[in-house]
C-alpha cells in the first residue's frame, strides 16, 4: 500500500467547532493511524485476518470506552471526542473501528449502564486495557432486522440460568472473553446476560468468505445448555429497549465513522487526479472529475456539520433514536457514494490495494447493513416523523 498521506478536507472550518481537547484527541488518534494501522491494514484484509496486533494501541489511544468514567479505566472523554475517534479509526479501516464501537458501546456500555458495581468492577478496566475483548450478541439466523423476535432464551434452574440458542454475524465473537448476550426468559423478557468463554456448552465458530470488513472476524454465538452463573445477569434495563439504547450509541458512532472512510477516499481521489495527467493536462482539470470531487466536498462538509450537532445534542443528553438513525443513514450512503465515485477517479488504480478506496467501498457494504439496515433507518425517520409505523 502506499504511504498514508493524509490531509484531512474541512471546508467550512468545522474544525472552529471543537474544543483544544477535541482536536487532541483526534490529531493523536489520527497520527496513530497512519503510523500503525495504515502500513499494515491492507495486508490483514487481504489475507482477512484481525490484525490482533492493535489491540495495546487502540486501548492506549482511549478507542475502548472513551465516555465510561476513569475510575472503571475509560477515558472520560465527552461524546464529540468519542466520535472524532470513531472518524478517526474508519478513515483507516472500518473493520478496526468496528472492533472498537462493539467494545465501548456495545460491551462497555451496557455494562456500565445497566451492570452492578460488582460487574462494573470485574470487566470494564479488562475491556478499557484491550486485555479482554467483548462481542455483542443481538442478531440471530431468523431474526436481523427484527430482534424482538429472537429465539435464545434462559430457564432459571434455582442456582442457574441455563441458556440455549444461537446467534449470528457477531463481530469478534471468535476471539472474545466475553459475550454481551440477549435472551429472554421464560416469561419472553428480554435480558441481558454476560457470557464468558470457557463456560460449558459455549462456542464461537467463525464465519468465512466475507468480500466485506475483511480486518474485523466475525462469527457465531452458539449455547447449548450453558450454565450462566445468576450474578452474571444485567439487571438494570429489559426489554427490547435494553439492546436498542446500546445501539444508540454505536450508531452514533458509524455515523462519525463513516465520515472517516468519506474523507480518506475523497483525500485520496483529489491527490490522485491533481498528479494523474491524461490528454496532456492532469485529470483533474477535466469538467467530469472536478464534478466528482466537487460533490463529494459539499456531501462530505453537509455530514460534517450534521455530525457535529448530533454530538452537541449527544453531549447535552438530547439526541433522539431518530436523529442518531438519520445520520448513521446519511453518512454511510454518503461514504459508499464517495467510494464508488473516488475509485472510478483512480480508474484501474482504484480497483487495487495501492490504495484504500477499494476496501473502504467493499467494507461500507457491511456498514450500511449492520446496526440497522439503510431500510430500516429510513422507516424509523417515517415513524418519527408520521407517527405510523411501516415496519409491521
Ligand atoms: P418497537 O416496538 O418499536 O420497540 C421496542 C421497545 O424498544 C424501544 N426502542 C428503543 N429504545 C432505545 N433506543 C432505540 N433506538 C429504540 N428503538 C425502539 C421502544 O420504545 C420500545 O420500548 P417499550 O418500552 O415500549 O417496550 O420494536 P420493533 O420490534 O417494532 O423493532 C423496531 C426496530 C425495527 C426499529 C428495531 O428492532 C431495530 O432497530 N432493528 C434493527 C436491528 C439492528 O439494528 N440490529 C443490530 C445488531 S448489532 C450490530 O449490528 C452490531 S455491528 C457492530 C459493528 O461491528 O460495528
Ligand atoms: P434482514 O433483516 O433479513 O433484512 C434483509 C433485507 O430486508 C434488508 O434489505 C432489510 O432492509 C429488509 N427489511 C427487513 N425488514 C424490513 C421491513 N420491515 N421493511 C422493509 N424492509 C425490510 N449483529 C449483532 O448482533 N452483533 C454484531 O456484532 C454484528 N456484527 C455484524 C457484522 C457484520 C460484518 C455484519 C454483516 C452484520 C453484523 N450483525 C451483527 C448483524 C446485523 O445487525 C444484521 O445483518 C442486520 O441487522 C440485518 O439483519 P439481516 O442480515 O438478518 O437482514
Amino acid at each position: 500500500m502506499k504511504p498514508d498521506l493524509f490531509q484531512a478536507p474541512d471546508y467550512y472550518g468545522v474544525d472552529d467547532l471543537l474544543s483544544e481537547e477535541h482536536k487532541l484527541v483526534r490529531d493523536t488518534t489520527r497520527e496513530w493511524v497512519k503510523k500503525n494501522l495504515s502500513p499494515i491494514i491492507e495486508d490483514y484484509a487481504q489475507r482477512s485476518k484481525f490484525p490482533e496486533v492493535l489491540v495495546g494501541g487502540l486501548a492506549e489511544v482511549g478507542a475502548f470506552g472513551p465516555y465510561i468514567p476513569e475510575e472503571y479505566g475509560g477515558a472520560g472523554l465527552d461524546q464529540i471526542s468519542y466520535g472524532l475517534i470513531m472518524q478517526e479509526l474508519e478513515r483507516g479501516d472500518s473493520g478496526i473501528r468496528s472492533t472498537a464501537s462493539v467494545q465501548s458501546s456495545l460491551v462497555m456500555w451496557p455494562i456500565f449502564n445497566y451492570g452492578n458495581e460488582a460487574q462494573k468492577k470485574k470487566y470494564l478496566p479488562k475491556l478499557a486495557s484491550g486485555e479482554w475483548i467483548g462481542c455483542f450478541g443481538l442478531t440471530e439466523p431468523n431474526h436481523g432486522s427484527n430482534p424482538g423476535g429472537m429465539e435464545t432464551k434462559y430457564k432459571d434452574m434455582g442456582d442457574h440460568y441455563l441458556l440455549n440458542g444461537a446467534k449470528m454475524w457477531i463481530s469478534n465473537s471468535p476471539i472474545a472473553n466475553i459475550a454481551v448476550v440477549w435472551a429472554k426468559n421464560e416469561e419472553g423478557r428480554i435480558h441481558g446476560l454476560i457470557v464468558e468463554r470457557g463456560m460449558e456448552g459455549f462456542s464461537t465458530p467463525e464465519t468465512h468468505n466475507k468480500w466485506s470488513l475483511r480486518a474485523s472476524i466475525t462469527g457465531e454465538l452458539i449455547f447449548d445448555n450453558v450454565k450462566v452463573p445468576k450474578e452474571n445477569l444485567l439487571e438494570g434495563k429489559s426489554g427490547l429497549g435494553a439492546p436498542l439504547k446500546c445501539l444508540d450509541s454505536a450508531r452514533y458512532g458509524i455515523s462519525w465513522g463513516a465520515l472517516g472512510a468519506a474523507m480518506d477516499c475523497y483525500d485520496t481521489a483529489l491527490r490522485y487526479a491533481k498528479e494523474r495527467t491524461q490528454f496532456g493536462k492532469p485529470i483533474a482539470q477535466f469538467q467530469l472529475q472536478q464534478k466528482k470531487l466537487a460533490e463529494m466536498i459539499t456531501e462530505i462538509t453537509k455530514a460534517q456539520l450534521l455530525t457535529w450537532r448530533l454530538g452537541v445534542l449527544k453531549n447535552e443528553g438530547r439526541a433522539s433514536s431518530a436523529q442518531i438513525s438519520m445520520a448513521k443513514r446519511n453518512n454511510v450512503e454518503m461514504a459508499l457514494k464517495i467510494a464508488r465515485e473516488a475509485r472510478q477517479i483512480l480508474g484501474g488504480m482504484g480497483i487495487t490495494g495501492d490504495y484504500s478506496i477499494m476496501r473502504h467501498s467493499m467494507n461500507l457494504e457491511s456498514v450500511v447493513t449492520y446496526e440497522g439496515t439503510h431500510d430500516i433507518h429510513l422507516l424509523i425517520t417515517g415513524l418519527d416523523i408520521t407517527g405510523l409505523n411501516a415496519f409491521k
